[in-house]
């Protein structure tokens, strides 16, 4: 296993739509297992492959405090339901900023395990809020999209500002 390294807002290969996985195969379990490695060290409650540079359709999440119930989504499609509600967002790949976005209420998710069989699974609250955030991750869109071109920008300026003094 291993720790990758995650990209951070503004990088423009965060911009990347994510291609299908063809076949769930060791390369993928590997991918799988250092994504959930990453995720937990992090600490975050999903990670998505763009995040790590890396433009399949993979997605692992574990909303648990316990850290005990990792999720795994290859090609996943989404089903969105219910109402629109407001959530605090936060993400690893914008650190240190939250802020509130709206998301429907429920999904139901159709996808491949990390052994390649498909499920299918529906969602609300965090699950379903979390789900929502990393497949946007990998048709290249951020949370900071839905928000004000105000507030993007200040927060764009202060992560580059981050980014080239620890560079
Ligand atoms: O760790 C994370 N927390 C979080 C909180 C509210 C809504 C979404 C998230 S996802 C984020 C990890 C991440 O950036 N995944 O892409
Ligand atoms: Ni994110």
């Amino acid at each position: 296993m291993a720790i990758l390294p995650i990209l951070e807002f503004p990088d423009p290969r965060l911009r990347t739509r994510a291609k299908p996985v063809q076949k769930v195969d060791g390369r993928i379990s590997k991918l799988v297992d250092d994504m959930l490695e990453t995720m937990y060290e992090a600490p975050g409650i999903g990670l998505a492959a763009t995040q790590v540079n890396v433009h399949e359709r993979v997605i692992v999440i574990d909303v648990t405090e316990s850290k005990d119930a990792p999720h795994v989504f290859i090609n996943p499609s989404l089903s969105l339901s219910g109402n629109i509600l407001e959530t605090e967002e936060g993400c690893l790949s914008v650190p240190g900023f939250y802020e509130p976005v709206t998301r429907h209420e429920f999904v139901r998710v159709d996808a491949l395990d990390a052994s390649g069989n498909a499920f299918s699974l529906e969602a609300e609250g965090l699950l379903s809020i979390c789900i929502q955030h990393e497949c946007d991750h990998l048709e290249g869109k951020l949370f900071v999209d839905y928000l004000s071109g105000l507030k993007r920008t200040r927060i764009k300026k202060k992560l580059v500002k981050l980014q080239k003094q620890s560079a």
